[in-house]
């Protein structure tokens, strides 16, 4: 095996002679587990540290190694340990807004072709929760595909209308439904994956990202859990970020399910997942138009004569008002990372020992 089956194609290339380490070679962060990473370079996975220099001339946590992330590596220990002195730049990033009030966001991993959204047949299936995943993933240059999981626990008919419900919404991605029960669907899934290319599982804690990940690897390997009976909420079982190498040669990464996915600052994504409300918007007679009252908006027109669904018309103006609102505050707060400082901390604490 070598760096190429992992992804490292023409474009890293073409960005490492922009590199400044010419004493180092690539290598795929495959896990972050707080200060300590493993790396891939193709024939070995092995732990690795980011550099001194790395670490603080930092400018945020976000610009710190994240899964998916190629890096210059060197070797040590007879290539059985590696020190990470510098970072590519990436092709795509999927990152989300933390939780909390201060608007910061959360590298959730780098480097992504395809990013798979999964939701979950029972109490779990949310249109909204839905079209937030894919402002996430288009905004991070990811192409999106949808999955619902657990097929066995609804009918034909019912799972039906749950593809008519997201078609009718707007929402022009295809749509595949699976069960690790019965193994339906599953083939549909191994059929988008090809080798060298990197796929990321997201979605709630319980949907049954890691069971997938399991069946693909044909070995259940990494622990998963039961959700919790009464409400069919997961139990966060998945604890970090892992990218694991399948037989067929495809990349997969495992996410902890999110326990919030908060509003997405950035007007990019919503005009992608929204092309028809933002089309739309840009017919408005006014720019500053809050398409609700004024004269000559188009998206109030569009839902008078039925081109535009009420849901699908209120998700658009709710969402693009939280990003309007958080990108300003996004602005005012990079400066103080919090986070960042705390991160310091205990890096400065663990390279004392
Ligand atoms: N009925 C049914 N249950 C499933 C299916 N796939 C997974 N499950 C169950 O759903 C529960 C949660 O699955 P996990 O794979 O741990 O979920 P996860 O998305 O990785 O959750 P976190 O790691 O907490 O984010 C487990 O009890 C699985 O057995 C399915 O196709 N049908
Ligand atoms: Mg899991
Ligand atoms: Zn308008």
């Amino acid at each position: 095996m070598d760096i190429n089956k992992l992804g490292f194609n023409d474009w890293f290339k073409e960005k490492q002679k922009e590199l400044q380490r010419v004493d180092c070679s690539p290598a795929r962060v495959t896990a972050v587990d707080r200060e300590s990473y493993l790396i891939h370079n193709g024939s070995v996975e092995i732990r690795a540290e980011l550099s001194g220099n790395l670490l603080y001339n930092t400018a945020s946590i976000n610009d710190l190694p994240a899964v998916g992330d190629w890096v210059n590596v060197q070797y040590y220990d007879d290539g059985t340990f590696a020190i990470i002195h510098e970072l590519f730049p990436r092709k795509s990033l999927l990152q989300r807004k933390t939780s909390g009030r201060d608007v910061d966001y959360q590298v959730i991993a780098a480097n992504i072709d395809i990013a798979f959204i999964l939701q979950s047949c029972d109490e779990n299936f949310n249109i909204h929760r839905l079209e937030r995943y894919l402002v996430m993933v288009n905004d991070g240059q990811v192409k999106p595909v949808i999955i619902l999981t657990k097929k066995d626990l609804v009918s034909e008919d019912d799972l039906a209308l749950m593809i008519s419900n997201i078609q009718n919404t707007g929402i022009l991605n295809s749509v595949y439904a699976i069960s690790t029960r019965s193994e339906a669907g599953l083939d549909s899934v191994t059929a988008l994956m090809n080798a060298g290319k990197t796929y990321c599982l997201l979605g709630s804690s319980g949907v049954g990202k890691t069971t997938l990940l399991n069946c693909l690897l044909g070995s259940g390997s990494f622990e998963t859990q039961d959700v919790r009976a009464f409400d069919s909420k997961g139990r966060h079982t998945t604890t970090r970020r892992q990218l694991t190498i399948l037989e067929s040669g495809a990349m997969l990464v495992d996410t902890p399910g999110m326990r919030e996915l908060g509003a997405i600052g950035m007007s990019d994504g919503i005009s992608q997942s929204f092309s028809d409300a933002a089309n739309l918007a840009l017919e408005c007679k006014f720019t500053n138009c809050t398409h609700t009252t004024e004269t000559g908006c188009a998206l109030v027109a569009a839902l008078e004569d039925g081109r535009l669904s009420r849901e699908r018309y209120e998700s658009f103006l709710k969402l693009s008002t939280e990003s309007n609102f958080h990108e300003m505050s996004y602005l005012e707060k990079r400066q103080k990372d919090r986070d960042f400082g705390k991160y310091i901390k205990t890096m400065k604490k663990s390279m004392k020992k």
